[in-house]
């Protein structure tokens, strides 16, 4: 999948001009842009726990989630802003499967790297990745859908730990090959609607690719981190994240085609912080990051996930 992800991403940077001259860059590196508001401290939150490895199929039950101080806590919300122009997608060929290319309109399947939607950029994953000491554990399962041969959502925010319900709304064998490089993976076998598979990742990564290796154009991407500060932008571009102890963070928006970048973001309690992302096509090409070592803070002590390979 990473080969054809790369052919991917080299067509849509051929397919892809600004200004007369190709827009293939590699000015690109993490920066940080925004904002701050003012602060008052106080952390809230406990626990963190996350129950063992990847699943099977029969699932523990999710830890309760600890309660929320309302007094304590605030929202972080943002845009994923998109200007220049938006690469073109490239159309995906399901004639191999009737069933599901008759699930689109009349342009047919396309590919979902790059969409833009009222200068909003949809799909990017954004959490809190320093700065998060304690957090209460996952409350309920997370989903991940097959539905007309394409994964729904496309990206998927998780915690270390939480269930995630896996089904198939199609009715043929699609199979979801996980290849993380943090935690274990898991390939499993859906070959009809209304199969259900629970499974679980240990140990925050971002990002893991999911791909069905009986169709080759399907692939999602799950980002797993271990608090619930965490949010995928949505077709508008926008998102927000509530119940944020007050605090001083860094925020990463991360994205399949235009990699990393981060944020400073100061929640006050009660308050709206706002952390927003900028992206363009000349950034296209990005070094994209997968299955990253993270260092994570947990209280007082810090935590080092070293990559394993
Ligand atoms: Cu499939």
């Amino acid at each position: 999948m990473k080969q054809r992800g790369r052919a991917l991403n080299s067509q849509l940077r051929n397919s892809f001009s600004y200004g007369g001259k190709s827009m293939r860059s590699h000015f690109w590196n993490r920066s940080a842009v925004l904002l701050a508001v003012a602060a008052m401290a106080a952390c809230g939150g406990g626990g963190g726990g996350s129950s063992e490895g990847a699943g099977d199929d029969a699932g523990e039950a999710a830890p309760a989630a600890a309660a929320v101080d309302p007094s304590t806590v605030g929202t972080i919300s943002g845009m994923a802003n998109f200007g220049g122009m938006v690469p073109t997608m490239e159309a995906i060929d399901m004639s191999t499967e009737a069933d599901c290319a008759a699930g689109y309109g009349a342009d047919g399947p396309m590919a979902q790297n790059v969409l833009v939607s009222g200068g909003g950029l949809a799909n990017v994953f954004v959490y809190l990745s320093e700065g998060v000491s304690g957090a209460p554990a996952a409350s309920g399962a997370a989903s991940l859908d097959q539905v007309n041969c394409r994964y729904t959502p496309h990206v998927l925010g998780v915690q270390s730990g939480q269930d995630i319900e896996i089904s198939n709304s199609d009715n043929l064998l699609h199979n979801i090959n996980a290849t993380p490089t943090e935690n274990r993976g898991f390939n499993i076998s859906q070959p009809r609607a209304g199969i259900t598979s629970t499974q679980r990742f240990a140990v925050a990564e971002v990002m893991v690719p999911v791909r069905c290796d009986v169709h080759g154009w399907m692939q999602a991407y799950i980002g797993v981190v271990d608090h619930p500060y965490f949010a995928v932008t949505g077709a508008d571009g926008s998102y927000s994240i509530a119940n944020v102890p007050a605090g001083d963070y860094t925020m990463t928006a991360w994205h399949e085609e235009f990699g990393t970048m981060t944020s400073s973001v100061t929640v006050t309690a009660g308050g709206t912080a706002e952390a927003s992302f900028d992206y363009s096509g000349e950034m296209m090409g990005a070094d994209v990051p997968m299955g990253e070592a993270l260092v994570l803070e947990h209280g007082t002590n810090r935590i080092r996930v070293e990559r394993t390979q």
